[in-house]
C-alpha cells in the first residue's frame, strides 16, 4: 500500500516530467540548465578540497569511475574491502557541506533528516560501474537519491538478487531518480556513457551524486 499513496503524494509536489521506468520514478529534467551549472559549480570548489580519487576493488585493481563526497561520509574501497570513510583518503579532512540545490532534491522525496553522505561520481569516456547494490548503510527506509549531470548514461537495473534479470534505461543530464521502498535494494549498474553528447562539464563526461543516509538517526 502506502508505496503508491506516497509517491502519489511526492509526485504532486514535484514539478517536470516524472517517469516510471520499470518501476522506478525517473524525474527528467528536475534541474534546469541554470541549476545544473549552478551545481556542477558547487562540485568544482568540492572536488578542489576533497579530490576525486579511484577506489581499489577487492580485487586490487582501481575502479573506472573517479569518487569524491560532500557531507558526512564518503564509500571508499581498497584491499580490505568497501567501507564508509570520514575523512579523505589523501588530505585527512572532513569533506565539504552537501550543495543546497542537492539538499532540495533530497528534500523533495524524504523528510525525516538529512543526507549525511552525497557521493559523486565521475565517469570519463570508457567508465563504468559493476552491478551491485547500496547496502552498506543503517537504515533502508532511507532512500537513495540520484542526480546526473553531464553526458547520458546507460543505468542498468535488476532484482534483489544478483542473477535477477535486469533492465536499461538512459539517465540525463538534470535527471532525478529516487530508489525507495521495494527498489531500494536493487541490483544496479552503469553500462557505459554517451560520450560527448552534453556541453555542460568541459571536458565532457558525466557526474552522478548519490545523496544517502548512511548513519543510524
Ligand atoms: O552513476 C550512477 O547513476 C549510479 C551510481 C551508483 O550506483 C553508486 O554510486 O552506488
Ligand atoms: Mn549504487
Amino acid at each position: 500500500m502506502g508505496l503508491q499513496a506516497e509517491w502519489g503524494k511526492d509526485m504532486a509536489l514535484v514539478s517536470g516530467m516524472v517517469e516510471t521506468v520499470h518501476g522506478i520514478p525517473v524525474f527528467r529534467g528536475f534541474l534546469d540548465a541554470d541549476e545544473q551549472r549552478s551545481l556542477l559549480s558547487d562540485l568544482r570548489d568540492i572536488a578542489r578540497a576533497a579530490p576525486p580519487f579511484s577506489p581499489i576493488t577487492g580485487w586490487g585493481k582501481p575502479m573506472s569511475v573517479r569518487i569524491t563526497a560532500a557531507g558526512r561520509f564518503c564509500w571508499y574501497s581498497d584491499r580490505r574491502g568497501y567501507r564508509y570513510i570520514e575523512a579523505h583518503p589523501a588530505t585527512g579532512q572532513a569533506f565539504p557541506p552537501i550543495p543546497a540545490l542537492a539538499l532540495r532534491a533530497w528534500h523533495e522525496f524524504e523528510t525525516r533528516a538529512d543526507p549525511d553522505c552525497c557521493l559523486i561520481n565521475h565517469y570519463r569516456e570508457g567508465a563504468r560501474m559493476g552491478l551491485h547494490q547500496d547496502r552498506d548503510e543503517a537504515d533502508f527506509s532511507f532512500p537513495v537519491v540520484s542526480i546526473s549531470l553531464g553526458d547520458p548514461a546507460l543505468f542498468r537495473i535488476g532484482g534483489l538478487e544478483r542473477g535477477d534479470p535486469t533492465r536499461s534505461l538512459w539517465l540525463y543530464s538534470g535527471d532525478v531518480m529516487v530508489l525507495s521502498g521495494e527498489n531500494r535494494l536493487r541490483f544496479h549498474g552503469i553500462d557505459r556513457i554517451k560520450a560527448g553528447e552534453s556541453a555542460l562539464l568541459k571536458d565532457g563526461g558525466r557526474l552522478n551524486l548519490t545523496l544517502r543516509r548512511v548513519g543510524e538517526m
